[in-house]
């Protein structure tokens, strides 16, 4: 694969193209029912023990039914399979097309994320194993089911949810044994982040075909000078020596505008229609399509793979006072999200995910971050599509422990940053890394650690800033000198001085004014809010009341909106929606910091939110004439 220098975007990986049916290749989604187990042996070893994968699940002992994608958690009555730890068994059998077992073909057995670490069998044969629960892996299968002539195709994937101090994000196991007290045997997973663990199969597995010589990867940077859009790209072909690549650029009404061949390149195009974001623009989200095909004649056949990539022409930069997209000031007016809804817990859902993008926009919000990992591709090509701006966390969150800023964690934390640039390189949405999310920042490892972390992410994608968020004191803070935007977490009024609105005003001016006397950079408040519980009210406002969440927004918004004149660049709600966090005293049924309810009804919050993004939008954006608060 590609060995990138200078400017290019520099991956050691294999590439990882989303999914894409086109002449050349087809695709059989799995989504739907597979038969489940989870392993309660005490070691929950027993599966690996009996050999599960070798036949039917069915035939080891009783299985149900397991909807994919979701997470098991709530799916059943079964108090032990929502707090379950350790290994789960989904089984699938599929019929695959007898075209597909040739040898000109790959037959790729793909899984969009499966939380937190993976085995996988097909027909009993071991094909690949994973670690990392929001990213996808993929194997070639074809030797597999040449082997089983029929098109018989029997998929086995074990899942452990079992979180370590060397895992993102981290986590322990406690072994409790003191019989006065607790049940034999007893064991809990202790984690240091603020969201239920769910577990499974969380995003679309699919198998589906390439060609043998096939497009394995494109990169393509952009840029533009005056109404010149340029796209530089390269595109690694695996299994022919000398690839012929045609790449062809096509607008919006499937007109090809621009073309150019060989494996790399820059391609121009005139009067270019550039990527904007929702709100800064009356046509946000222009995605041009880059066709890349690659095709040899020979002994009078022709062999090709053909592959359509969405593409938007941006550029993004950062001063030592603002956020540049297309060299015109951006504000992030925006939201945190999370992947959660009930019953199907983080599984990928399309109405789901339909109504977010529809409340967004109705919010006005013109950017989300992923808090606290990175989000299903569909979610990400939505956001390129309707111009929503993304920062991309990695599942660095919930770095507390000092034996999580070793060696073994930090070469994880490098690779699954190579996992998500691979995967999220090309989204002319996402205008930002983020590393983590409040990790002990101050103790002593952790400069090492994020000069690391951070200088790698840059070599990877020199193209895009890169950040984490820290809750840590700026004087103390030890990875901020290496991040090109200052992402701060405060929770005023809530975790310190609770019911003491008036605090809010100093507290959060000198937060600023601290951080940005310290290093001169712009900066994100990347969280802030309050939690509600639908439909209480008290005047004064009270902490949980819908009254006290506005009173919060409000005292803060004052300050953003003086500070956004000198170096704040956006501010980001905490949270889009209530979500489901572990059980403890300050969790009502979960956090409830959503402007939204769980089930997407609007709080007080999102009104008052409403406007006022609608407001910034209007003032700060380029929002054409005519495109007003709705
Ligand atoms: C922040 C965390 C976030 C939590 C939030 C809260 O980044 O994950 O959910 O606080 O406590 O510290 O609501």
């Amino acid at each position: 694969s590609m060995k990138g220098s200078g400017g290019a975007i520099s991956l050691h990986l294999d590439g990882m193209l989303f999914p894409r049916e086109s002449s050349s290749r087809e695709i059989k989604e799995l989504n739907g029912l597979w038969n489940f187990r989870a392993d309660h042996s005490l070691n929950r070893n027993l599966g690996f023990e009996q050999a599960w994968y070798k036949s039917r699940l069915a035939e080891s002992g009783p299985v149900i039914d397991m909807p994919v994608p979701a997470s098991y958690n709530d799916i059943t009555q079964d108090p032990r399979l929502r707090d379950f730890i350790g290994w789960v068994w989904y089984e699938r059998e599929v019929l695959v097309p007898s075209g597909w077992v040739s040898e000109e073909t790959r037959v790729v057995l793909r899984v969009g994320s499966a939380h937190y670490y993976s085995v996988v069998w097909v027909n009993g044969i071991k094909v690949m194993e994973h670690e990392g629960g929001h990213l996808p892996f993929e194997a070639e299968i074809v030797e597999v089911l040449r082997n089983n002539p029929g098109g018989a195709c029997r998929i086995t994937i074990a899942v452990n949810n079992t979180l370590t101090l060397q895992t993102l994000p981290p986590g322990t196991i406690q072994h409790i044994d003191d019989p006065t007290r607790y049940p034999a045997d007893y064991v809990v997973q202790n984690t240091n982040f603020d969201f239920f663990n769910y577990a499974g199969l969380h995003r679309p597995v699919m198998l589906y075909t390439t060609p043998k010589a096939y497009v394995d990867d494109i990169t393509v940077l952009t840029t533009f000078a005056d109404n010149i859009g340029l796209l530089s790209y390269q595109v690694s072909v695996l299994g022919s020596p000398n690839p012929t690549v045609t790449v062809t650029l096509s607008d919006k009404d499937g007109c090809c505008v621009a073309s150019s061949t060989g494996p790399s390149g820059v391609i121009k195009v005139t009067d270019a229609n550039l990527w904007w974001p929702y709100l800064m623009h009356e046509n946000p989200g222009y995605l041009y399509s880059m066709g890349v095909s690659w095709a040899a004649f020979i002994v009078g056949s022709v062999y090709e793979d053909v592959y359509a990539l969405p593409v938007g022409i941006r550029t993004v930069q950062v001063t030592n006072t603002q956020f540049l997209i297309n060299n015109k000031p951006f504000y992030f007016h925006g939201v945190n999200k999370h992947e959660d809804a009930d019953i199907r817990g983080k599984g990928l859902d399309w109405p789901l995910m339909v109504k977010d993008f529809n409340l967004l926009k109705w919010l006005g919000a013109n950017s989300f971050r992923t808090s606290h990992y990175p989000y299903a591709e569909e979610i990400m090509q939505m956001a390129d599509r309707h111009g929503i701006v993304v920062i991309d966390e990695c599942p660095g969150v919930g770095i507390k422990d000092i034996r999580s800023f070793g060696n073994a964690s930090l070469s994880h934390h490098l690779a699954v940053m190579d996992e998500l640039v691979r995967r999220d390189k090309n989204h002319a949405s996402v205008v930002m890394w983020s590393v983590a999310n409040e990790p002990a920042a101050e103790m002593p490892p952790a400069g090492f650690y994020f000069k690391t972390l951070m200088a790698h992410t840059k070599s990877l994608d020199p193209t895009r800033p890169v950040t984490f968020i820290t809750d840590s004191n700026f004087a103390r803070d030890k990875g901020a000198p290496y991040v090109d935007v200052i992402c701060v977490n405060s929770y005023f009024s809530w975790y310190h001085d609770p019911g003491h609105l008036e605090v809010i005003p100093f507290q959060l001016n000198t937060q600023f004014e601290n951080w940005y006397g310290k290093y001169q950079k712009p900066i994100i408040q990347s969280e802030y809010g309050a939690d509600v519980v639908p439909g209480l009210h008290t005047d004064p406002p009270m902490m949980f009341t819908e009254e006290y969440q506005k009173m919060v927004l409000q005292n803060y918004h004052d300050v953003f909106d003086r500070k956004r004149k000198e170096y704040v660049i956006g501010e980001l709600i905490w949270n889009f929606a209530d979500f489901m966090t572990a059980q403890t005293v300050t969790r009502v049924v979960g956090n409830k910091k959503g402007i939204f309810s769980r089930q997407r009804h609007p709080k007080a919050g999102a009104f008052l939110l409403r406007e006022r993004y609608w407001r910034l939008a209007n003032e700060t954006g380029l929002l054409p004439v005519g495109a007003r608060y709705p």
